[in-house]
């Protein structure tokens, strides 16, 4: 019980009532609780029945673990896992899972845990318009993201590079702005229907999808596919580099059938999107002139209102004083930011991905063989050693919504190197989202996280062997 990433609230070791799970063990499931218990039992590779030693409950839970949190007791009889909701259970699912042995007698250690998170929005970003992942590549990474408790799974779909989601009134945005990526590859895009798919299959894992749509810059993808989307009717050429030179895009905020276009997408992407927030990204709008900015952010932040949803953007967006409800994703290096301390005091609710912390295209070290490293390098301690809650000068605890990790995918051409980026750096800053302030260190952090080494290779994850964490123990 002294391995678990995020580490839970509060854990009462009691090592000499271990659980043995053998091939006669079963998971006991009620209606209401089958659907996680059947995931249970495929993970476990057991049955379901009517009785059995490992049971989920969805009664007489502590009230204090909330939404989203779990009770789980294992004894020398049995497991018990407790929760007020499906999530609850499901998180309590994922702390089983690394009590258990990666190999040998299934030998569950005993004690209790009490656990909820200490943040709601607990996110990883994935770009998939610089470079194009298929849905197996995403589904993949829900399923390593979801097991350390994260909820979110925000998709960058658009960008000067690519644009990644059929849009079935523009159709050009993906046969055109979807042929390519950066470095000149074919590109790719999902369909509305396999959209639809990943988007359940994320829900199944208990992660919510957060679209996001990057206007009214780094849009060259869409510029290139629709020129009456540009202010002098010339679409500009696909879009293959690198580029750090970004901001260079602009839609034409002049323009009536500029608005027609976010209305149709916005509407087609909440129509796909169960979930409450739409992203509009709103970032590096260095072609678009300030006024237009205004006007435009205004205005699509209303159609996204309309739409029943709530918007987010990168924190540019507070520029446009965008109304209560609409959330700022914080992304700079600085810890102060006059205007975003601001917004919280007004009541924003501030999304943090600094740049210097959590940005997992960030180089390890100088030898790391991709990424950026605008922001610094970032091993594993530099990702894992700061407090949200305190971060930024004037954002308070209770103004902070989450932490998000967003994955750039600039220099991503392959699934293995999203595992290479993503761990073990994910794992650290999901418990930083996860883990109540008590809970941290940096000594018994490491510790925790050098034993999670085998199971992400029994998955296949080819992480990163960072020199900080001491894998040999
Ligand atoms: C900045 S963060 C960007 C991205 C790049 C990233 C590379 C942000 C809102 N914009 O467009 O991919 O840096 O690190």
């Amino acid at each position: 019980m002294t391995c678990l990433v995020p580490a839970p609230v509060h854990v009462r070791p009691s090592p000499d009532d271990s659980f043995l799970i053998t091939a006669e063990t079963r998971v006991r499931v009620s209606r209401e609780t089958s659907r996680i218990g059947d995931h249970l039992a495929e993970t476990l590779q057991l049955a379901t029945a009517a009785d059995g030693e490992i049971s989920l409950s969805l009664h007489g839970a502590d009230p204090r673990v909330g939404d989203e949190g779990y009770r789980l007791s294992v004894t020398r009889t049995g497991i018990a896992l407790k929760a007020n909701t499906e999530t609850g259970l499901f998180n309590g699912v994922q702390t089983l899972r690394q009590l258990l042995p990666v190999d040998g007698p299934r030998v569950v250690d005993g004690g209790e845990v009490l656990d909820h998170p200490r943040f709601a929005h607990r996110g990883a970003m994935l770009d998939v318009a610089r470079h194009f992942f298929t849905v197996d590549d995403v589904r993949r990474f829900i399923d390593q993201i979801a097991q350390y408790k994260i909820n979110v799974l925000h998709l960058h779909l658009t960008d000067d590079q690519g644009w990644r989601l059929e849009i079935t009134g523009w159709p050009r945005l993906t046969e055109v702005g979807g042929a390519t990526q950066v470095g000149g590859g074919p590109g790719g895009f999902y369909t509305q229907r396999e959209f639809r798919d990943l988007v359940a299959y994320a829900a199944s894992r208990h992660i919510t999808v957060i679209p996001e749509i990057d206007l009214p810059g780094h849009s060259n993808a869409a510029l290139t596919s629709y020129p009456e989307l540009t202010c002098d009717g010339v679409a500009p050429p696909p879009f293959t580099s690198i580029g750090t030179a970004t901001g260079f895009s602009s839609l034409c905020t002049d323009q009536e059938s500029t608005y027609r276009f976010t209305e149709d997408v916005l509407g087609e992407l909440a129509a796909l999107t169960p979930g409450r927030h739409l992203h509009i990204g709103t970032d590096e709008t260095h072609a678009t002139p300030e006024e237009g900015y205004v006007k435009f952010v205004r205005r699509t932040v209303d159609i996204v209102r309309q739409h029943g949803k709530q918007a987010i953007g990168w924190h540019e967006i507070l520029r446009a004083g965008p109304p209560e409800g609409t959330v700022p994703q914080f992304w700079s290096k600085t810890d102060d930011d006059p205007r975003v301390a601001e917004a919280a005091a007004r009541g924003h609710r501030i999304l943090l991905s600094p740049a210097n912390k959590v940005y997992l295209d960030m180089k390890y070290t100088p030898d790391s063989p991709i990424g950026f490293k605008w922001a610094g390098y970032l091993d594993v301690r530099d990702v894992y050693d700061w407090d949200p809650g305190s971060h930024l000068d004037g954002v308070p605890e209770h103004a902070v919504l989450g932490v998000e990790a967003p994955l750039w995918s600039e220099h991503l051409e392959h699934r293995s190197h999203i595992d290479h980026m993503a761990f073990p750096r994910l794992p650290a800053i999901a418990e930083l989202g996860w883990s109540p302030g008590q809970t941290h260190g940096w000594d018994d952090f490491r510790r925790r996280l050098a034993t999670h080494a085998p199971r992400w290779t029994a998955q296949g994850i080819e992480f990163y062997p960072s020199t900080q964490i001491p894998w040999a123990i």
